[in-house]
């Protein structure tokens, strides 16, 4: 076994369960490490949702001391479609088949739960599948606890690299977990680093106990660690740099997408496919079909994709959106928090803009549609640590406005494949939406943004080199 060998743990994976971004990361990047070399195998929890889809084959079980009893942890396994990457799945009724939503330290006591359960999982991969990996990789709060039950509770020497995906969930709740996990008073005294705490913020011990952390763009890496947008982990971030020394950045690896799932000339939920020599046919036809189903008329049209959560930026969106005549299509796809959704509800009501339509549900199919359909998406979040959103849009030649941010601003170049404007400011971006419109009645100049948007590589390739450098970085220190 002389090759890379990587287990990724995450709480959510495409195809099998999605709740955002991650899904999409976890889904598709073992595939492009696949390709490259890396023996990638990945872990997720075997929820009720997956359970009720797959019909998965168990394959074993182990036990854990959690809490007060001993509970069973089952195995379950399958490929992740057309590869040979191999996803395991471990069950528990009580705590690992939803996602419990009563209360935050109910999610923060299953994700201990789970991370007990990877860590033992580790020895046997090794002893059941014949598989020690190399470097354990995880993403975001739910997995950040396996570093520290590591070191605490295992005898395995494994480098692990935490991946951040976005710094603003991170798992704060009570210290009760700890006894959950039987980690001692003299580990607890280190949690607390000689201050008083009465919470755990489990993103932050991932943070101080990963052998290594990256991030999802350069530009996110910078915003968190120098533009102090990390609130409260500035504490965690600032402890570790103290610790490690000036040359244990937090590296940011842009994310890609999945080629062989968002790709206009093979996806088969679209209503007409198309490649660069069809672009105007095939645009044409799709955004005629959108425009018929949502009895729109034909006119510039503009979508906002995504999670109507505070941090995409729909209040700025909505103040623009005011500002407009009727001469623009608006579609809001996405579902959230309710008040969001009220407000933009308020707008179609009470507005004079006619031509605007929301649809609050996730809906992957009409994702589809819509990303195709479309002449412009909107990106306007606060900060976006990557975004896929541009990245999709751009495959199909649909030109996508967004705010200078995160991995926005790595991904799109103002004026050339994308509109940039400035984050966090409503005028800035009722000018962008001016400028689109400017752009839209220059057929010549929209095209050629849309030629330079459509061949901009955003496939795994580049970023699947980069994690195979850093795992090898890892295993080698
Ligand atoms: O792309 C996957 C995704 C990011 O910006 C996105 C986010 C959540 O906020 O890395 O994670």
């Amino acid at each position: 076994m002389n090759s890379l060998r990587v287990l990724l743990c995450g709480y959510e994976m495409l195809p099998f369960f999605k709740k955002g971004g991650l899904g999409d990361v976890m889904g598709s990047l073992p595939k492009a490490l696949d390709i490259i070399g890396v023996e990638a195998k990945a872990v997720i929890p075997y929820y009720q949702d997956i359970r009720s889809k797959e019909n998965l084959k168990r394959i074993g079980q182990f036990f854990i001391h959690f809490g007060s009893g001993e509970e069973e942890v089952g195995v379950y396994k399958t490929n992740l479609p057309n590869s040979k990457v191999e996803v395991y799945f471990l069950s528990n009724r009580p705590n690992l088949s939803y996602i419990n939503t009563r209360g935050k330290n109910k999610k923060i006591d299953q994700f201990a739960f789970f991370d007990l359960a990877v860590s033992h999982f580790i020895s046997y991969l090794s002893y059941n599948e014949k598989w020690l990996p190399s470097v354990i990789h995880c993403n975001d709060w739910q997995t950040s606890l396996i570093p520290l039950i590591l070191k605490k509770k295992t005898s395995l020497n494994i480098p692990t690299l935490l991946t951040i995906h976005n710094h603003n969930y991170q798992g704060i709740g009570s210290l009760k977990v700890l006894d959950l996990l039987h980690i001692k008073d003299e580990d607890t005294k280190e949690i607390k680093r000689g201050k008083p705490v009465k919470e755990i913020n489990i993103l932050g011990e991932g943070i101080i106990h990963a052998t290594k952390v990256s991030t999802v763009s350069p530009t996110y890496a910078k915003e968190i660690t120098q533009n102090h947008m990390s609130g409260q982990l500035k504490y965690f971030l600032e402890k570790r740099a103290l610790e490690k020394g000036e040359r244990d950045e937090i590296l940011g690896i842009l994310n890609g997408i999945d080629h062989t799932v968002w790709n206009p000339t093979l996806d088969n939920q679209i209503f007409h496919k198309y490649d660069l020599s069809t672009l105007d046919e095939g645009k044409r036809n799709n955004k005629e079909d959108l425009i018929r189903t949502l009895s729109l008329q034909n006119k510039p049209t503009f979508a906002f994709i995504g999670r109507m959560v505070k941090q995409k930026g729909v209040d700025l969106l909505i103040k623009a959106i005011k500002k407009l005549n009727n001469n623009i299509n608006f579609i809001f796809l996405g579902t959230g928090d309710p008040n969001i959704e009220k407000s933009i509800t308020r707008v179609i009501t009470k507005s004079t803009v006619s031509n605007i339509k929301a649809i609050f549900d996730y809906d992957e199919d009409f994702a589809h549609k819509l990303y195709v359909s479309s002449d412009f998406v909107i990106i306007p979040s606060h900060f976006e640590p990557c975004g896929l959103v541009q990245m999709v849009a751009m495959k199909y030649g649909t030109i996508p406005i967004a705010s200078e941010t995160g991995g926005l601003k790595d991904s799109i170049i103002h004026n050339k494949n994308g509109i940039l404007f400035k984050k966090n400011s409503a005028s800035s971006l009722f000018g962008a939406i001016k400028h689109a419109l400017l752009l839209y009645n220059n057929q010549s100049k929209f095209r050629k943004m849309q030629v330079l948007a459509m061949k901009t590589d955003f496939s795994w390739d580049k970023s699947a080199k980069l994690y195979k450098n850093l795992y090898t970085s890892l295993v080698q220190s």
